[in-house]
């Protein structure tokens, strides 16, 4: 599975790079080949991410009981030091650029001091070029693999890298980059790149000097850089065939709630198709369990990315990783379910979500990720009118393998319920809508486009912890629209929901009838405790 979609990380092969040239070194990557604890060596090196930690610990313990001293650098080992050096020997905290070297002569001495942290970032001139041939070529997808810039100019509150680079983003020499990337065989490659388009005018440069060098080449990019057609197309022309974007949410509370407001949701839609008209094939990252997420996400969101033809949707549950702010805020909140690392891997639920539960959340993941690679939902984004169909298809059935691995979900009972509950009702009759002025119904009748909205917008979430439905409204609600609505919300009246809360704040222009139907049915009711309760209603009397 890992051939057809993975490359490897530049971790260990830059590390190799680093290493002193009459030290003999072996990589063993274990999502390929498995490892070999009795091996000959004299020192080893272990990386990982958060989710690695508990393994990564286990290979420590495995050479340490041999009397092997073990080195830990990584994600993890530099969020958490002293955690990782209760398993290992050394911990590098950081890059390992400026301090690899001091290590090794450390070691040659037998002076192995227990942590190792560089001053400052390392400079980005001169790196070596990663030892790509110490990989086992045929296990990747590829393993043409190059680093343009560390960093990213912004801090998402979720995200490891600013953690780990701060704030600085830097890039390396264009013309170090070109030449590592005509070293490469064949013509295909990837930029592990976080952002690859975080400086425009480094991109640019980049972009136009690759042109020449005729390769196909893949990365990861923020949404800023579907806001910039001159650098979208550049990028295109240079040889760039997919691109993972952060869209993260639908919703811009949420998006605002993580720092990620650059996101701008109403223009997903024609960013995603501004990507398309490049040929550009688009793995967008999808975020479930943000605070403002409801059951209704998972149908939303991946109805969205049938619909904008996204060719790789690929949903993660949010995961506080250590060092981040996001894990701060969690835990100062309690919201921390445990630390057992091995399930901060993205697939597993591990913080209590604000608007439902573990479960919900869990099942609701599960069942997007199925259904995102069930041949419907396949056939629905693969199709267009650009080139490379194989290559879509391909990619799908390779994401399909992995999502058939994933637990068995379902879809929320109340999901279909809030799509209907989260809709536009269209005004139909204008004759005698009144204007709502502060807390009254005014009696000066309105002209309808004039002053009034033409549509009556619901929005609602449901909170699966408190069993409420909140529903704001938004326009103008006339005869039909009040009818439409009481008969929306009676349809949702089931067991699960015990409360439904009807917010008219933002409603506008009612007519007489509306008012007197929503009265009437006791969706003007204002006492606590009932079913039903109506804040911010219309003073009906003007
Ligand atoms: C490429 C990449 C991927 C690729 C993997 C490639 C593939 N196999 O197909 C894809 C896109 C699939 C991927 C997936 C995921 N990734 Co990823 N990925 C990266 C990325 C962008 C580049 C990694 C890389 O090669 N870096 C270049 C090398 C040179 O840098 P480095 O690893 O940091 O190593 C340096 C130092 O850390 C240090 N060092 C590291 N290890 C060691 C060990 C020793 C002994 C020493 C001395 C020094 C040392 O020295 C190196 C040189 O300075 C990083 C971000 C980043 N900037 O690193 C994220 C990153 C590693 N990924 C991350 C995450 C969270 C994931 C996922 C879990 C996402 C998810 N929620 O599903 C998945 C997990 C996949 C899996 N099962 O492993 C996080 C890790 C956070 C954390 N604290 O754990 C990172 C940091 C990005 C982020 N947004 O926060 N990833
Ligand atoms: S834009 Fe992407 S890489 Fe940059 S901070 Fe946000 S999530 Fe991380």
């Amino acid at each position: 599975m890992i051939k057809n979609i993975w490359f490897a990380h530049l971790t260990l092969t830059t590390l190799a790079a680093l290493t002193p040239p009459d030290i003999e070194v072996k990589i063993t990557d274990e999502n390929v080949e498995p490892i070999d604890f009795e091996e000959d060596v004299d020192l080893v090196g272990v990386t990982g991410m958060v989710m690695h930690a508990p393994r990564a610990y286990q290979i420590a313990q495995g050479f340490r009981q041999r009397g092997i001293p073990v080195v830990m650098g990584g994600p993890h080992a530099s969020s958490l030091p002293l955690e990782a050096k209760e398993h290992v020997d050394v911990v590098v905290i950081g890059e390992a650029e400026n301090v690899w070297e001091g290590l090794i002569e450390d070691f040659k001495n037998g002076c192995l001091k227990p942590f190792y942290k560089a001053d400052g970032f390392c400079s980005m001139e001169k790196l070596p070029f990663p030892r790509l041939d110490l990989l086992r070529k045929n296990e990747y997808m590829t393993i043409n693999c190059v680093q343009t810039t560390r960093g990213c100019p912004h801090q998402c509150d979720f995200c490891h890298v600013t953690h780990f680079f701060g704030k600085t983003y830097r890039c390396r020499p264009v013309d170090e980059v070109i030449e590592e990337v005509k070293r490469l065989e064949g013509d295909f490659l990837v930029f592990i790149d976080d952002n690859i388009a975080g400086n425009r005018r480094y991109a640019k440069e980049l972009f136009t000097r690759l042109k020449p060098l005729k390769k196909k080449w893949a990365s990861q990019a923020s949404m800023t850089l579907t806001r910039d057609p001159e650098l979208l197309k550049l990028a295109a022309e240079s040889g760039c065939v997919s691109l993972f974007i952060g869209v993260e949410s639908l919703s811009s509370e949420n998006l605002k709630d993580v720092n990620k407001a650059f996101n701008q949701v109403h223009q997903f839609e024609e960013a995603m198709k501004a990507v398309h008209d490049h040929d550009i094939m688009i793995v967008a990252g999808l975020i479930f369990g943000l605070d403002h997420d409801d059951e209704g996400v998972f149908e939303r969101t991946l109805r969205f990315c049938e619909r904008n033809r996204i060719e790789l949707p690929s949903f993660f549950l949010l995961t506080p990783l250590p060092g981040t702010p996001l894990f701060q805020r969690m835990e100062s909140e309690g919201r921390l379910l445990h630390k057992d690392w091995a399930q901060y891997n993205g697939a597993t639920v591990v913080f209590k979500p604000r608007l439902m539960t573990e479960e919900t959340l869990q099942r609701g993941f599960n069942w997007a990720c199925k259904e995102a690679y069930s041949w419907g939902s396949i056939f629905k984004r693969v199709f267009h009118p650009q080139q490379r169909f194989f290559t879509r298809v391909l990619s799908n059935v390779a994401y399909r393998r992995i999502a058939k691995r994933t637990p068995e979900g379902y879809l929320p009972s109340l999901s279909r319920i809030l799509q209907r509950m989260n809709d536009t009702i269209p005004l139909q009759n204008t004759r005698d809508l009144i204007q709502r002025v502060g807390e009254k119904i005014a009696e000066k009748k309105l002209l309808i486009g004039q002053k009034a909205a033409d549509t009556l917008k619901l929005y609602s979430i449901y909170n699966e912890r408190l069993k409420t439905l909140f529903v704001r409204l938004e326009g103008s609600i006339d005869r039909e629209g009040a009818k439409e609505l009481v008969k929306r919300l009676k349809g949702v009246l089931n067991v699960e929901i015990q409360k439904v809360i009807l917010d008219f704040k933002d409603v506008g222009a009612f007519s007489s009838e509306a008012i007197a139907l929503l009265s009437r049915k006791g969706l003007l009711q204002t006492e606590e405790g009932k079913l039903w309760m109506a804040v911010n209603t219309p003073g009906i009397n003007g």
